[in-house]
Formats: C-alpha cells, structure tokens, sequence
C-alpha cells in the first residue's frame, strides 16, 4: 500500500482522502473539533513561502474542495481555516499543512479559543499516543470522506 510523506511521519493510505496532482489531505490522529482534517502538499517543503506557484494554487484549490465537503459532512456551518507557519507560530510538523476546522455555534465558549487549541493540542505533554485515535477510526473516517470526492 502506497504511503505518504508528512514531515518525519509517513501517512498510510488509508488515513488521506483525497490526492490531486501536487496535494493530499488527510485525516488527524488528535482532531481539535470534529472533522478537523489537514491538506498538504505532495512535496515535502517546511514553510508556506517554499512553495511554488503552481503547487500554493493546487494546495488551495484542494483546500477549498476539502473545506466545502468537511464542513457539510459534518454538520458545520463556518470554517477555521488555518496555517501555522513556522515554530514560532505553532507549526510542529515541518511540512506546510493546511488545518481545515469546521465550526458551528457554540463549539468554543470564546470564538477564537480554537487558536489556542490547535497552538496545544499536539504539543508535547498534551500529545501523547494514548490520545491519538486508532488507525481503524482514522481509516474509517478517511473511507467515508473519499465516497464524496468520487
Ligand atoms: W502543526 O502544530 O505542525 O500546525 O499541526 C500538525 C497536525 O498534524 C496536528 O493537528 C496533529 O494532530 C497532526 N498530526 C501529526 N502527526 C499526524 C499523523 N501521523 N497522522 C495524522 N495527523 C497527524
């Protein structure tokens, strides 16, 4: 089975969705909200200003897809769509990814409180392999979002 590459992890297949020609997107171990997905480029490059141009159109179009058909699937009614750019900003992973949140009334007592979310929930002491979701779950999940791309 083909595998991905997203920074030092290797993504299996079955966890990505949907790949176009210079992107994937996949499902996260440690969600912030549910349907929270992320949207990469193929090529492994650390910081968004790396990126050719041809590949920030692609990334962004196939954000733009995934962003519609997740915040639908689940039940959303507005989206957080976000890049954390560079370790100073929060990024852990060093390939670019696209955070894809969709959002609905009420999810965070304070809006913005999504931000401060994503800065913590995968760093060290709050991400730990007992709060990630299986591979069974993130398998299931990525099959039911792939159905909507065919
Ligand atoms: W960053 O803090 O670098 O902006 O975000 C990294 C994201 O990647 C986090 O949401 C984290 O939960 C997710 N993540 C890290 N490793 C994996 C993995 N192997 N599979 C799925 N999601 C992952």
């Amino acid at each position: 089975m083909a595998t991905f590459r997203f920074g030092q992890h290797i993504i299996k297949a079955s966890a990505v969705f949907l790949q176009t020609e210079l992107s994937f997107a996949l499902v996260n171990r440690k969600p912030v909200v549910p349907g929270h997905v992320l949207v990469c480029p193929l090529r492994q490059v650390e910081r968004f200003r790396d990126l050719r141009p041809d590949e920030v159109a692609d990334l962004f179009k196939t954000t733009q897809m995934v962003a519609d058909v997740v915040e639908k699937h689940f039940q959303g009614t507005s989206l957080t769509i976000s890049i954390q750019d560079g370790p100073e900003a929060g990024q852990t992973v060093k390939h670019v990814h696209v955070h894809v949140l969709p959002r609905r009334a009420g999810d965070f007592q304070r809006n913005d409180s999504i931000y401060d979310e994503l800065q913590k929930h995968d760093k060290e002491d709050e991400d730990n392999p007992a709060k990630w979701r299986t591979e069974e779950e993130m398998g299931r999940e990525a099959a039911d979002l792939r159905k909507l791309f065919s």
